[in-house]
């Protein structure tokens, strides 16, 4: 394909004489039309991947490069005297998405089409997506992220079903997005959406009416549930969502050839985390209208569908009382009823009933009972559900549970974010890899070649480069490409234990104040979100901001450290922190975090890990060997056992331990308080001395240490860059490839 000419052709004009807004479009159809052409027909079964989040992050690139067109239309642009990073800029990034969970929807997706399998995602259209995050004061304030431009991958088609709810129905309409697999099929992310949604509505930061649903229903992912009609809405967009969804695969099946009876032979529904839960009873009611018996519908819905857990933390195992159903879906309530009758029947067990004896529907039993497959997504998280989480379940079921370890597409993670790392490799061990990750293998055989070792740390201070450049022009950010950059990026959650890291950062700059010089200047990155109903959350954001705005001020520390939070933490400032990481902080309390990818992300970027024997950290652990990795902390033994007996008992620790004491009295300190909110500061302080749930203080010795270990280690730069080079080679194991093929195998059997 001769890509001038086509470029041409669409701009009707010569490039020279196009604005970038005008390539970037012309791009845009480009990369729809070659899509399009690879769409193929849908025959025999398919998978539907139901999930409230899809955080895509921006497609031109990812389609370019997946369309086997990138080098090509960089080239042509660069003729012309364009880069293809300032086209990119153009495009706003889709805010279909929160973390994680949604992060490895989309890179599921990806691998899905890219390994040639029939499947679509099923989701909602956010018109003002999570929310836009901004720092205000030191704190973090929420606004609308309006992503949807006139130019835009999403697609509106004719699709169209009406919902109904307890008080009245509306009328859906389906968009949908490209999934243009790498050299291969293009499949579809399905999104629905309502036409009378009313982004108007929406006051200052992300306030709006919660009770007009056919004016808000699809504006925000996860709005505000901290009070009923918050909690109502999200029932209703549940519902909305699954409902179509099964609708869309009951007409998808039919046209196949579906008599409904054999369904599962048409049709595999993974349903992702408790949020697409109502799905179950939504088919078994679709059915039973297309005249088939209950007991049947729910034999044929339980073949169809599985399930994947993403957390043991019981507040994201949603349950909802049947009252709320009861308002919104009244529809279903019987359904849900006959449902826990039939396990009640089986099992004298009130752990495991749908409808417990307060009136509250736990979703995740629907699931479990009603689903012919559980997974947990890492290996440790897997053992924790079977041995004690969900161990009456699997005590029930022990055939249902099985593990698939997290996954990461390399098309983003490595080919788009990391192009000068992804040509190297290639010079070093040809493009396999790129297809076949575990052909990274490979790359142990220039473990001992000082030049490679010497090239690759020269491609991690150019990626640095490209950052402190980055940072300084979107964000007004000055930071030192000299320094360590250890870097936190993920979610705002206790258990993730950002806290920690911030007290280390604490304890780092009075030991600088004291005089201990480190040897390499450090600059410690944050970037995270917190729930707006999330106090906690927001009081570390805070605490956060303060260290940033006192230690980059004071000129007897700021040469050796700083400190940076970076604003609106999302995929697009992922794939720019990434490839420029030296030490990625995975540092969750042991047994919470189910598996992480950004772990995942940063190993295949040469990153070296700091963290706990916690989700897939155990995994990568395994792959790496002990000497390079950072391992500290409780093992999760341990820590089940502190909540098991109860004793962990935060205060101890802080009176035995000076250093941790100073380090926490210092957050309600003079300096401190002299620039933060003393209410948020104090807050925090009680919480972490009295509270403490997530068991920050019991590792603080263990991580000062560590983290001290690295970066001592750090100044050793060829033994450094050994570390880098068998992260990389062991990577493969971690692509969504192998992930999705396992789904396939064991799940799917596409
Ligand atoms: C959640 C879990 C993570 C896990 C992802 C994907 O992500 O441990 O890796 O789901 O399975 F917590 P977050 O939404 O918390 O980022």
């Amino acid at each position: 394909m001769d890509i001038k000419n086509t470029l041409e052709q669409k701009l009707g004009k010569s490039i020279a004489d196009s604005s970038k807004q005008e390539i970037y479009v012309a791009l845009l159809n480009i990369t729809k039309d070659m899509s399009e052409e690879k769409v193929q027909e849908d025959t025999g079964k398919k998978v539907y991947y139901i999930s409230a989040e899809f955080l895509i992050g921006k497609l031109l690139s990812n389609n370019l490069i997946n369309l086997g067109i990138y080098a090509d239309v960089k080239k042509v642009l660069a003729d012309n005297g364009i880069s293809l990073a300032e086209i990119e800029e153009i495009e706003a990034e889709p805010s279909l998405g929160n973390g994680g969970l949604g992060r490895l929807a989309a890179c599921f997706l990806d691998s899905i089409a890219s390994l040639g399998l029939n499947g679509s995602g099923i989701g909602l259209n956010y018109h003002l997506g999570l929310f836009k995050q901004v720092f205000e004061n030191n704190k973090q304030k929420e606004t609308a992220n309006p992503w949807i431009e006139e130019n835009t991958f999403l697609r509106k088609t004719d699709v169209s079903y009406p919902v109904k709810f307890k008080d009245f129905t509306v009328q859906s309409r389906m968009y949908e997005i490209d999934v243009t697999g790498y050299d291969n099929r293009t499949n579809k992310l399905e999104l629905f959406d309502l036409d009378t949604v009313d982004d108007s509505i929406v006051g200052d930061g992300i306030d709006f009416d919660k009770k007009d649903i056919a004016k808000n229903l699809t504006l925000f992912l996860y709005p505000d549930d901290s009070d009923d009609d918050g909690r109502k809405l999200r029932i209703y967009q549940q519902y909305f969502m699954v409902s179509n969804g099964a609708k869309l695969i009951i007409d998808e099946c039919k046209k196949k050839g579906s008599n409904l009876h054999d369904l599962y032979n048409y049709a595999v529904i993974q349903i992702n985390d408790t949020h697409p839960t109502m799905v179950i009873p939504e088919l078994i009611r679709l059915l039973m209208e297309e005249g088939i018996d209950i007991d049947e519908a729910i034999e044929i819905v339980s073949k169809t569908c599985a399930y994947t857990n993403h957390t043991i933390l019981a507040e994201a195992l949603e349950k909802w009382p049947i009252s709320f159903l009861k308002e919104v879906v009244p529809q279903l309530v019987p359904i849900i009823e006959v449902l826990d009758d039939k396990v009640r029947r089986r099992f004298d067990d009130e752990s495991v009933v749908i409808i417990d004896k307060n009136d509250t529907v736990h979703m995740a039993h629907i699931d479990i009972h009603y689903g012919f497959s559980v997974n947990g997504v890492a290996a440790l998280h897997t053992e924790i559900l079977e041995k004690s989480e969900l161990n009456n379940f699997y005590k029930i079921y022990p055939e249902k549970f099985n593990n698939k370890t997290n996954g990461i597409t390399f098309r983003r993670w490595l080919l788009h974010c990391n192009p000068e790392l992804t040509d190297q490799l290639t010079e070093w061990i040809g493009d396999g890899y790129k297809k076949d990750a575990e052909e990274l293998k490979k790359l142990e055989k220039y473990l001992s070649d000082k030049d490679a070792l010497d090239t690759l740390l020269k491609i991690k201070t150019d990626n640095k480069a490209d950052f402190v450049d980055y940072i300084k022009r979107t964000q007004n950010i000055t930071l030192n490409p000299n320094s360590i950059f250890d870097i936190q990026v993920k979610r705002l959650h206790e258990y993730k234990r950002q806290q920690l890291n911030a007290l280390f950062v604490i304890h780092k700059y009075l030991e600088i104040k004291k005089g201990n010089i480190p040897e390499t200047p450090i600059t410690v990155i944050f970037g995270a979100k917190a729930a707006p109903a999330y106090i906690i959350a927001k009081d570390i954001i805070h605490l956060i901001l303060c260290l940033q705005e006192i230690i980059n001020n004071d000129p007897e520390v700021n040469k050796y450290l700083n400190v940076v939070m970076v604003e609106n933490y999302n995929v697009t400032m992922a794939e720019r922190l990434i490839p420029a990481c030296d030490i990625s902080e995975q540092i969750s309390l042991a047994s919470k975090e189910a598996s992480g990818t950004g772990n995942m992300k940063f190993m295949l970027n040469g990153a070296i890990t700091l963290g706990t024997e916690d989700g897939a950290n155990v995994e990568i652990h395994q792959f790496v060997g002990d000497d390079n990795i950072y391992i500290f902390g409780a093992e999760s033994d341990e820590v089940i056992a502190h909540y098991a007996n109860s004793d962990y008992v935060s205060r101890d620790y802080y009176e035995k331990n000076p250093a941790l004491k100073e380090a926490v009295d210092f957050i309600t300190g003079d300096a401190m308080l002299k620039i933060g909110d003393e209410t948020q500061l104090n807050r925090l302080k009680n919480e972490l001395l009295n509270k403490d749930w997530f068991m920050t203080f019991l590792d603080f010795d263990s991580y000062v240490e560590t983290k001290e270990k690295a970066y001592a280690d750090f100044n050793d730069r060829e033994a450094w860059a050994k570390k880098m080079l068998v992260n990389i080679s062991q990577a493969g194991f971690f692509s969504s490839d192998r992930t999705i093929a396992q789904y396939n195998e064991d799940i799917w059997k596409l």
